[in-house]
């Protein structure tokens, strides 16, 4: 059977591991025999994908909203070449959007994790709807990279920001919920009981990352993970084994401040850790408690001066257009930058995403999510600010900290959601 895989056009220099994790779990468990092949949309152009992927049997998507116009506009194409072919979308947008999704092009929808869902596919399910299970870690292989042409994405990011590197996954479910966020769309809402966070055996991810770091001649390495410190207690066991595997590369995480205790940013930096990333998000306590975040402004300083007197570089990002923030909550945004003097830092305006609790489909089911992020988006406004208020605000802020801007920012003008 020959199986396609692709990652529609976004303008992103990072590799697909979500997919690599869909072929890897095929590889492992499909008993015939499978071709399987891969195609990334801010390497391949349309034409290369459409004539690679046109015999196949099935072709899978995987798409976030941003990238599902283009996934359906090839699926379309293809089905107008061979109608024989067999279309599958996963990833956070069908997911989200499920029975609202009427494309004819679109022959089946997987609903959350995707590994088993598409290993029954392959298996003869063809159910309209096909819901994904949780997959346990060392029922997982690890990402299958030869697939996914991870050397191509390292070689960009050398291009890009001077360093080789890939990214890894350390866990599944996150144990928060921002409202803003839609991460829950996919492993569902945590529960100690019934849904917790699954974490990776630390051996096991070691020799993941030592291996993938000689194949791929690595200098940096990162987690995808939103929240790599579920506990203290798991970073700083893989800090441990780090240093005792004497493994010296680089790394960053995305670490969320509740989590966080001093002593474990002790062990980041004994373990190289070079940078963490920080959703900080407001300067104001109203503001992130209607976010539920689940920090306070107090936690926040604290973990950037740990940091800082750890000598661990801190990036953060803002959120701008809750909506009940006012302009005095901006301004304790504002006067929060100013005390934590981020190393990098990154405003963005609230992008009501399908899937989070601000998506309101019959307000944004015509909003053409390919144009739109929550870097550049043209609608979003609250009772307090109108679109262009929030714009103002956020160049106000992008130009008062020019001086550490994520590069996120400093490629916006080369349209990061254009095509
Ligand atoms: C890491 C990450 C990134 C990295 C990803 C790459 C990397 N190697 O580092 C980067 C920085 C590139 C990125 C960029 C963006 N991201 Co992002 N990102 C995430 C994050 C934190 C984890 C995603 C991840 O890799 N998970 C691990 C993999 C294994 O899980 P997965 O992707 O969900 O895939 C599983 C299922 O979805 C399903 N599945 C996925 N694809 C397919 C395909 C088939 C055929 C099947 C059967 C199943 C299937 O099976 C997979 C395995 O179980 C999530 C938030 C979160 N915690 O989930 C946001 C998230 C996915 N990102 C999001 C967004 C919006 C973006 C950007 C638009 C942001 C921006 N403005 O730049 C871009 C879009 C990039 C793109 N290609 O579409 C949103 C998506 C919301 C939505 N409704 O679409 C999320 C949910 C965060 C949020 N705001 O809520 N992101
Ligand atoms: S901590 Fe991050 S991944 Fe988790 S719910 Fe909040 S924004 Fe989403």
């Amino acid at each position: 059977m020959k199986v396609t895989l692709i990652q529609p056009y976004y303008f992103n220099i990072w590799e697909s591991i979500s997919l690599a994790y869909i072929s890897s779990y095929a590889k492992k468990n499909y008993k015939g025999k499978l071709e399987l092949n891969f195609y990334q949309g801010n390497f391949d152009s349309d034409e290369e994908i459409i004539n690679g992927a046109k015999d196949s049997d099935i072709v899978g998507f995987s798409c976030t909203s941003p990238t599902f116009h283009h996934g359906v506009s090839l699926a379309r194409e293809l089905k107008k070449i061979n109608p024989g072919l067999h279309t599958v979308f996963g990833g956070h947008h069908v997911s989200a959007l499920r029975e609202l999704i009427d494309e004819d092009c679109i022959d089946q929808i997987v609903i959350g994790e995707g590994e088993k869902a598409f290993l029954r596919i392959l298996e003869g399910d063809k159910d309209r709807m096909v819901y994904g299970q949780a997959v346990d870690f060392d029922e997982l292989p690890w990402p299958d990279r030869d697939l996914i042409h991870n050397e191509r994405t390292v070689a960009l990011c050398q291009k890009m920001i001077n360093k080789r590197i890939a990214s890894f996954q350390a866990n599944r479910v996150c144990p928060f919920r921002c409202r803003y966020c839609s991460e829950r769309n996919i492993t569902g809402l945590f529960n100690r009981k019934t849904n917790p966070v699954r974490t990776r055996d630390i051996g096991d991810l070691m020799d993941e990352i030592e291996f993938v770091a000689r194949k791929y001649n690595l200098d940096f390495f990162k987690f995808i993970d939103a929240t790599f410190d579920t506990s203290a207690e798991f970073v700083i066991a893989f800090c441990e084994e780090k240093i005792r595997r004497n493994f010296t590369l680089e790394w960053e995480c995305m670490i969320h401040a509740a989590v966080s205790c001093k002593e474990m940013f002790k062990w980041l930096k004994k373990a190289n850790c070079n940078q963490i990333d920080v959703g900080c998000e407001s300067g104001s306590p109203k503001i992130l408690r209607a976010m539920r975040k689940g920090t306070s402004i107090e936690k926040v300083i604290e973990v950037f001066n740990w940091a800082k007197e750890c000598g661990i570089k801190r990036r953060s990002f803002f959120l701008l257009g809750m909506p009940t923030e006012t302009r005095e909550d901006i301004l304790m945004t504002e006067k929060l930058v100013e005390n934590i003097r981020p190393d990098v830092v990154g405003f963005t305006i609230l992008c009501p995403y399908p899937g989070s609790d601000f998506y309101d489909h019959e307000k944004f089911k015509d909003i053409e999510w390919e144009k739109t992020d929550e870097y550049s988006n043209d609608f979003w406004r609250t009772g307090n600010f109108s679109n262009l208020e929030l714009k103002e605000w956020q160049k106000y802020l992008t130009q008062k900290f020019k001086d550490n801007l994520a590069w996120h920012h400093k490629v916006m003008n080369n349209s990061p959601v254009s095509k």
